[in-house]
């Protein structure tokens, strides 16, 4: 399981308590000032150091670090729970389906910022234009397999990384699955779309995935 983190001290513990066992927790960490590496190394995770800023690029770094043959992403910041991720594996595991998405639920009023449930709903529907598929959310939960994303060729490193996923395993005629995931307040302190500064770079971000012209090849089966 796959884990950006860019300070989550305060959070760690519980995401890291609720891995289901027997699975490697990838902690991928890029310059945390607050001890997130250490924590996650004692409490057993395995913590990646990715040099480069950016969401996408410690979710690339956990890619290629991870050795599973599915692999899975949360968020470190405990708004989601990472024991959901076992089903969606499941899910992929048995074949019915290529790629399992959390479509995120909130569980009670200030889970999730209005202006960012607005520009999530602009993007599921620009999405549906582009892509031709269905989505609620383009939320941070997912799980396929790993050769699969590996082929896939992302090149996002920042915020537009989940919808260049999405869009990439669209055009390459995936089976794209979404299940509802409770959505609680996180803990600690927002770095994405609880800012103005991390909404307006990840519409940025989304919105030139969203140009990209689709890669060569696509539109053949799953991968
Ligand atoms: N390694 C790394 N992790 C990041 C970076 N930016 C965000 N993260 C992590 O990615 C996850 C999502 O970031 P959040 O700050 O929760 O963004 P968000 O979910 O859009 O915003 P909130 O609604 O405030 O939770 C968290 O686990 C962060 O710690 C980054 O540049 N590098
Ligand atoms: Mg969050």
């Amino acid at each position: 399981m796959v884990l950006p983190c860019l300070d989550e001290a305060a959070a760690l513990p519980w995401v890291l308590e609720r891995v289901p066992d027997g699975w490697r927790a990838i902690v991928v960490d890029n310059g945390s000032t607050d001890g997130s590496a250490e924590i996650a190394a004692r409490l057993g995770a395995l913590v990646v150091t990715e040099p480069r800023r950016g969401f996408g690029a410690a979710c690339h770094a956990g890619l290629s670090a991870a050795t599973a043959e599915i692999v899975c992403f949360c968020d470190c910041d405990a708004s989601l729970d990472p024991a959901l991720l076992r089903g969606m594996v499941d899910t992929v595991g048995g074949g019915a389906a290529d790629l399992v998405l959390g479509r995120r639920r909130p569980t009670r009023a200030g889970a999730w910022p209005v202006h960012a449930r607005v520009g999530n709903t602009v993007v599921a529907r620009m999405l549906r234009r582009r892509a031709g598929i269905r989505l609620h959310d383009i939320g941070p939960m997912r799980a396929a397999r790993r050769s699969a994303l590996l082929s896939l060729g992302l090149t996002d490193r920042r915020s537009g990384y989940p919808l260049e996923t999405v869009v990439r395993a669209a055009d390459a005629g995936w089976r794209i699955v979404e299940v509802d995931v409770p959505y609680r307040p996180r803990s600690g302190r927002s770095k994405v779309t609880g800012t103005w500064r991390g909404t307006w770079t990840a519409v940025r971000d989304m919105t030139a995935v969203l140009r990209r012209p689709p890669a060569a090849g696509a539109g053949g089966g799953a991968a």
